[in-house]
């Protein structure tokens, strides 16, 4: 029997350029063009900066930018699918012609990701891996490159309200199984699966899922981790997000060596750096 990693294959496709996502770890860039986002909230919200911030991250090396209109940090609210789309849109439009690297959408709300996907869009990332909207399944299939499926537990408003789990590794891993087995069923040929770092997990349940990543990558897909500046290393350091670059930096470097194929980040320059060192390493005899 095929082991699942041979059936699907690392080798993906976004605009029309292949991309051998475990070949090494690759820069997925973040741009937040929202007022209140945990670390980077209100810094991009003129388009023309939003769009200056994207051109510099493909500069600095990112592989993918991210593009997100909605908060998600626990305890925030959700917003109209007209205002997610106000602030999105035009940043999408403006560096899909910009720049020839994929751009992902960071959405749970269907409606936004088709718009964002007409606009340019190459990939869905959403945070409720297909389970928040029922349409979201199909606008992927019809107009997506592929999809982005993050373990969440609960809603971004109290989803940090005393999470539970037996086995944590365990529960998501099979969470994630089970979505992506229903995503590729439907057709959607590219699934990048994310264990979602602080979505709904405690300190102790983030350093598990990094320290054991290894296991989320034995389903065969591609795996995306996101521990960019987050409160599992400010509580760690007693640190604000602006002063979580190194360990963000140690956070992913045991992700890359553990195995992530696209780590999620802020800080572009310097994780690309970080990675090149991590995979040399790896790939050393
Ligand atoms: N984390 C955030 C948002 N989207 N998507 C994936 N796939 N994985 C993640 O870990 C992830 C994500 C939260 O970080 P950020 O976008 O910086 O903050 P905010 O949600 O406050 O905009």
């Amino acid at each position: 029997m095929s082991s699942p990693a041979h059936s699907i294959g690392t080798v993906y496709e976004f605009r029309r350029k292949a991309y051998d996502l475990g070949a090494r770890t690759h820069i997925m860039g973040v741009l937040n063009v929202t007022p209140d986002s945990f670390s980077d909230g209100g810094r991009y919200l003129s388009v023309g900066d939003a769009v200056g911030r994207g051109i510099a991250m493909v500069e600095e090396g990112a592989d993918f930018l991210d593009i997100g209109g909605e908060s998600s940090r626990p305890g925030s609210d959700p917003i109209s699918v007209d205002e997610e789309l106000r602030r999105i849109l035009p940043v999408i439009e403006r560096l899909t012609k910009a720049v020839s690297i994929p751009i992902s959408v960071d959405t749970y709300k269907a409606e936004v990701a088709r718009r964002a996907l007409e606009a340019g869009a190459s990939l869905v990332n959403d945070i409720s891996s297909l389970t928040m909207d029922p349409m979201m399944r199909d606008v992927v299939v019809e107009r997506g490159e592929g999809v982005v499926l993050m373990h969440m537990r609960g809603i971004p408003k109290t989803m940090q309200e005393r999470p539970h789990y037996d086995n944590v590794v365990a529960e998501i891993k099979s969470f994630l199984e089970k979505q992506a087995t229903l995503a590729r069923k439907a057709g959607i040929r590219q699934v990048i699966i994310d264990p979602g770092i602080g979505f709904g997990k405690t300190l102790e349940h983030n350093l598990e899922i990094l320290k054991k990543l290894k296991e989320f990558c034995e389903l065969g897909y591609p795996v995306l981790v996101g521990p960019s500046r987050k409160s599992f290393i400010g509580t760690i350091l007693d640190l604000p997000p602006t002063q979580r670059l190194e360990g963000t930096a140690a956070a992913v470097a045991v992700s890359a060596m553990n195995g992530a194929s696209i780590v999620r980040v802020h800080d572009v320059r310097e994780m690309v750096r970080v990675v090149k060192i991590v995979d040399a390493i790896r790939r050393h005899a």
